[in-house]
C-alpha cells in the first residue's frame, strides 16, 4: 500500500463543517486511515483574511497521483470553491502532500508538495499522523522538518483531538 498524505484547510463559513464534508466526499474514492486534529492557524503569505482551520489525513487509494488531483479538484469545485486570489480565502483547499516516495514535477502537480517545509500549518498536523515518514526529496522525517522550522506556536492552536 502506498502511503498518501493530504492536507486540507478552510477559512470561509463553517470551517469545520466544510472540512468534514470534504472528508466525507473523500470516501467515494479512498479510505481515510488516519486524520489529524484540526488546528486554528494564522493565515500565511496573505495575512489580511480570517484564520484557517487546517488538518491532514492519511488515505489509501487506488487512484494515481493525477487521478487523485482531479478527484480532489472536483471536490473543491462541488463544494463551491471559487478561484479568486492566490493564497486568499477559500471554502476548502485540498492538497496532495506526499504520494509514497513518488516525486512528480509537472506544471499542475508537484509531489511532494513543494512548500511542506515552510508551512507550520501543514507540518504540525502531519507530524501527528506521520512523524517518522521520510520525505523522499530531502530525506528528513516529518519530525525533523518540524523541528527545524522556526514558527510561532501561538499561531497554530489545536482545536480538538480527533477521536
Ligand atoms: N493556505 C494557503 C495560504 N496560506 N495559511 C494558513 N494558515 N492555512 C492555509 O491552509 C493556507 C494559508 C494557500 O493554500
Ligand atoms: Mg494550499
Ligand atoms: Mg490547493
Amino acid at each position: 500500500m502506498v502511503e498518501v498524505y493530504i492536507a486540507f484547510g478552510s477559512n470561509i463559513g463553517d470551517r469545520e463543517a466544510n472540512i468534514n464534508k470534504a472528508l466525507e466526499l473523500f470516501k467515494q474514492k479512498m479510505k481515510v486511515l488516519k486524520r489529524s486534529s484540526l488546528y486554528k492557524t494564522k493565515p500565511m503569505y496573505l495575512e489580511a483574511q480570517d484564520w484557517f482551520l487546517n488538518g491532514a489525513a492519511k488515505v489509501d487509494t487506488k487512484l494515481t497521483p493525477k487521478e487523485l488531483l482531479l478527484f480532489l479538484k472536483d471536490i473543491e469545485q462541488k463544494m463551491g470553491r471559487k478561484l479568486v486570489e492566490r493564497n486568499g480565502p477559500r471554502i476548502i483547499d485540498i492538497d496532495i502532500l506526499l504520494y509514497g516516495k513518488q516525486i512528480i514535477n509537472e506544471k499542475d502537480l508537484q509531489v511532494p508538495h513543494p512548500k511542506i517545509e515552510e508551512r507550520a500549518f501543514v507540518l504540525v498536523p502531519l507530524y501527528e499522523i506521520a512523524a517518522d515518514f521520510v520525505h523522499p526529496v530531502n530525506h528528513k522525517t516529518v519530525s525533523e522538518l518540524l523541528a527545524q522550522l522556526d514558527y510561532d506556536k501561538s499561531e497554530i492552536k489545536r482545536l480538538k483531538v480527533q477521536g
